[in-house]
């Protein structure tokens, strides 16, 4: 067993990170006051963070990431839980289309056309739409809204997104009631996502579901941005679904199509791998996924004492999620 002395501590792990950069725009704030600078404009300082994620040499469209958005506060926010740092929410992601690495994604997504951008909405609805990504920002107030994130490789994030409830579109889609489940598809382009590697082989274009329920429960998000910016291309710029408390493979990234079915959509790690990727794959510390015991997990950006965490049915989730599984046998129907 390794014992290790506790590795330094930037302030910036200590304090919340949101804490932490309302203090850095504040001190940017006077540092810019002070040289004269006659406008310290919201874009101003999110490219300025965004300086601390992108890679030297990666392409920023204005006004896409890192741009700050308008929020307002959330009653379905998630408290008590210390906000993974932003540096680690954008450096280690899985976003399988730019490669299997956890730093795939920041290195390879900066070319992701983000704008303009659409989703295409098909299916069982009154009449079939696109929704445009300007006329979807503005179509509901954007909330803070702070989720646990629990990966299905046993680690785990709190991870303060911006958004509203799926519910909200899904009002504007008017589904038919004859639709049953949702389907959620990826933007997929070989040409633009390829990286060096070789094609991992899943079922493209990345797609997801949800029983139509699940979808309408207010923790759905729709996603838009994090940390109070547009979202950071690797995390699922411009729209992305956030299903917290399911294993995180079931929140698509990259939006581009909605559709509403009657039957219980194919989705695509219960295409490859439907013995141990179920379709509801809810949080389940009493269902394994091989390789990985479910029972624990690891919080990143925290020392490495402060990491392992157990993990909690429905990651914590249940009391706003467990009615919709009433009569399920969840070590079987996961
Ligand atoms: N299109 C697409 N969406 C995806 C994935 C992916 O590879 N492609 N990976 C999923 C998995 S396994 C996880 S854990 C989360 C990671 O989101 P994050 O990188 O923003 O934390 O995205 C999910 N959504
Ligand atoms: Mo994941």
């Amino acid at each position: 067993m390794l014992i290790g002395t506790p590795p330094e501590i930037p302030s910036s792990e200590i304090t919340s990170q949101s804490e932490y950069l309302k203090r850095q725009s504040r001190r940017r704030f006077l540092r810019h006051a002070a040289a004269g600078a006659a406008a310290v404009g919201a874009a101003a300082l999110g490219a300025e963070r965004l300086a601390r994620v992108l890679d030297p040499g990666q392409t920023v469209l204005a006004g896409t990431a890192g741009t700050k958005l308008q929020t307002v506060y959330s009653p379905l926010t998630t408290t008590g839980e210390t906000l993974t740092p932003f540096y680690d929410i954008t450096h280690y992601n899985n976003f399988y289309e730019f490669g299997v690495n956890k730093d795939d994604p920041y290195k390879h997504a900066g070319g992701l056309p983000t704008r303009p951008w659409s989703i295409q909405v098909e299916g069982l609805v009154k009449k079939p739409r696109t929704f445009g990504i300007d006329e979807l920002l503005k179509l509901r107030p954007l909330e803070d809204r702070v989720y646990r994130h629990r990966c299905v490789e046993a680690w785990s994030m709190v991870i303060p997104w911006v958004g509203y409830s799926l519910s909200e579109f899904i009002q504007q889609c008017e589904p038919l009631s004859t639709a049953k489940y949702v389907q959620f598809f990826s933007y997929y382009n070989w040409h633009v996502e390829k990286w060096s590697g070789e094609d991992p082989g899943i079922y493209w274009p990345y797609r997801e579901g949800l029983r139509m329920d699940e979808a309408m429960n207010p923790l759905t998000l729709l996603a838009f941005g994090l940390y109070g910016q547009v979202l950071p291309n690797q995390d699922g710029a411009p729209v992305r679904i956030v299903v917290p408390w399911k294993y995180g493979y079931k929140s698509a990234k990259s939006i581009v199509k909605v559709r509403f079915v009657k039957k219980q959509p194919d989705t695509t790690w219960n295409n490859q791998s439907p013995s141990e990727y179920g379709f509801y794959s809810n949080v389940n510390p009493s269902v394994d996924t091989v390789p990985w015991s479910q029972k624990n997990e690891r919080r990143i950006g925290l020392p490495f004492y402060e990491q392992l965490r157990t993990t909690l049915m429905f990651n914590g989730y249940g009391d706003q999620v467990a009615y919709l599984y009433k009569g399920m046998n969840l070590r079987r129907d996961y």
